[in-house]
């Protein structure tokens, strides 16, 4: 990496600290990453990205700032980025998923509670976040309740919008949500001195259905008998596609997918032929926790999917393009939106219909349920979805994990013990398809 300190010191940030995050995550990385055998030519581009994660792209959110231009910061799916990318402003995604923040969250949090809201907010009053150190604005969202009183502290430290969002999903919520998204696109006019016309919008609806549509594209490459790529190496990107310059994050998505496909002709694979295929279910994995991923793959799975908010929940459904006035516009994002399943709603069926869904459409042959401690909408919403797993005959484990590797050896032995069972249902399975 470039030489940045200077850069990093006109932001603020703290250097001495952001020295110690410097040297520790290259060799995290190179244990999980670069580690793994065959992987895809295309996936240098990412591996470069993270390299420069606090590098290249920092310094072109600073040629936009200087010229004239803002950025947003958000932490939750739910926050429109085609009404900031309208605006001619940056979004970026900052939920903090390395633990090393998490001890600076704690001094202004209490201990017993989400690590990605610790980490987030230990990122900012650390001063060893540049994205944080970048942002004109952060858009909350009242979402948990760790999050909604989260946001009251970090207004101490960088000003803050929140966005109201409903916790059902009756017509009446939908017009509150439409009336959020208009409210938010006035702050955001405000902040930028730009409108978000009707074909600003629509310009940045195609963009940003053209960056879902590449995910899209990745992870029908995952349906495959042969995996191409491995969980981990898909999990990554879906992580840098928060943060990456979205036209040049499409274009690497395609080159990589073009290479997939050949590797799928060809039957290359990553995995052994009988690792189990596991879809991950459950709270989001912000860069850099790599730490379920990479249990799992670790220990003989191969997870084909992820149904969480760094997985299928951040680009299934695409905003309808053929809206013909703003608010047709407006009330297409709303439907959009309101069309994610995340446990902060009540009820939340639709998740359950998603998980069972992507099992079969994945070929799994099990669901790892991961939580962050201490999110209870998560942690109640199991029940439910065990339920409904048991009944449709879908195996099914709750692990509940935060950031630490400290319980890394329990999980193995629960992994293993998970996928040995898996194993044997797969034996009988065959041996009665046979009689
Ligand atoms: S749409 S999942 S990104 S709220 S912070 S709820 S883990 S206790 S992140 Fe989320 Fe939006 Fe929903 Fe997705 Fe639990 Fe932690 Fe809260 Fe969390």
């Amino acid at each position: 990496m470039a030489d940045y300190r200077e850069l990093w010191e006109s932001l603020g940030v703290d250097l001495e600290k952001h020295d110690q995050l410097c040297t520790v995550l290259p060799e995290f990385y190179e244990d999980i990453y670069l580690s793994q055998e065959n992987r895809p030519e295309a996936m240098n581009y990412f591996n470069f990205v993270v390299s420069e994660i606090h590098g290249l792209r920092i310094q072109e959110l600073d040629e936009h700032r200087k010229k004239g231009g803002k950025v947003l910061g958000s932490f939750c799916v739910f926050v429109p980025d085609e009404v900031i990318f309208g605006a001619e402003a940056i979004g970026v995604g900052l939920c903090g998923g390395s633990d090393f923040w998490v001890p600076d969250g704690e001094k202004v949090l209490p201990r017993n509670m989400c690590p990605l809201i610790k980490a987030s907010v230990g990122a900012k009053t650390s001063g060893t976040c540049p994205y944080f150190q970048s942002v004109d604005l952060l858009v909350g969202e009242t979402t948990c309740d760790g999050k909604k009183k989260a946001w009251e502290i970090l207004e101490e430290h960088v000003p803050m919008h929140v966005m109201d969002l409903p916790q059902m999903k009756r017509e009446k919520d939908k017009l509150n949500w439409i009336e959020e998204i208009k409210l938010f696109k006035e702050k955001v006019e405000k902040l930028t001195g730009n409108v978000v016309t009707r074909e600003k919008l629509e310009e940045s609806i195609k963009l940003i259905n053209n960056k879902r549509k590449a995910l899209q594209r990745l992870y029908d490459m995952r349906k495959a008998a042969k995996l191409p790529i491995s969980g981990k190496d898909a999990l990554l990107i879906t992580q840098i596609a928060f943060y990456d310059d979205p036209e040049r994050f499409i274009a690497k998505v395609d080159e990589l997918c073009d290479e997939l496909e050949e590797r799928i002709e060809k039957g290359d694979t990553v995995f052994k032929e009988d690792a189990p295929r596991i879809l991950v279910t459950g709270t989001p994995m912000a860069i850099p926790n790599w730490k379920m991923h990479h249990l799992i793959e670790g220990n003989g799975g191969a997870v084909v999917c992820e149904e969480t908010c760094t997985g299928t929940r951040y680009f299934s459904n695409l905003v309808d393009e053929g809206s013909q006035s703003l608010e047709e516009q407006y009330q297409a994002l709303a439907e959009r939106y309101l069309g994610i399943n995340c446990a902060c709603f009540t009820p939340n069926e639709g998740r359950i219909d998603d998980i069972i869904r992507l099992y079969k459409e994945y070929s799994a042959d099990g669901v790892i349920y991961y939580s962050l401690p201490f999110c209870h909408t998560y942690a109640v919403e199991y029940k439910k979805v065990k339920d409904a797993l048991d009944k449709a005959g879908i195996p099914v484990i709750l692990i509940e994990s935060d950031y630490s590797l400290q319980d890394a050896g329990q999980i193995t032995t629960r992994l293993e013990a998970f996928f040995e069972m898996l194993q044997n249902r797969k034996t009988n399975k065959e041996v009665a398809a046979t009689k």
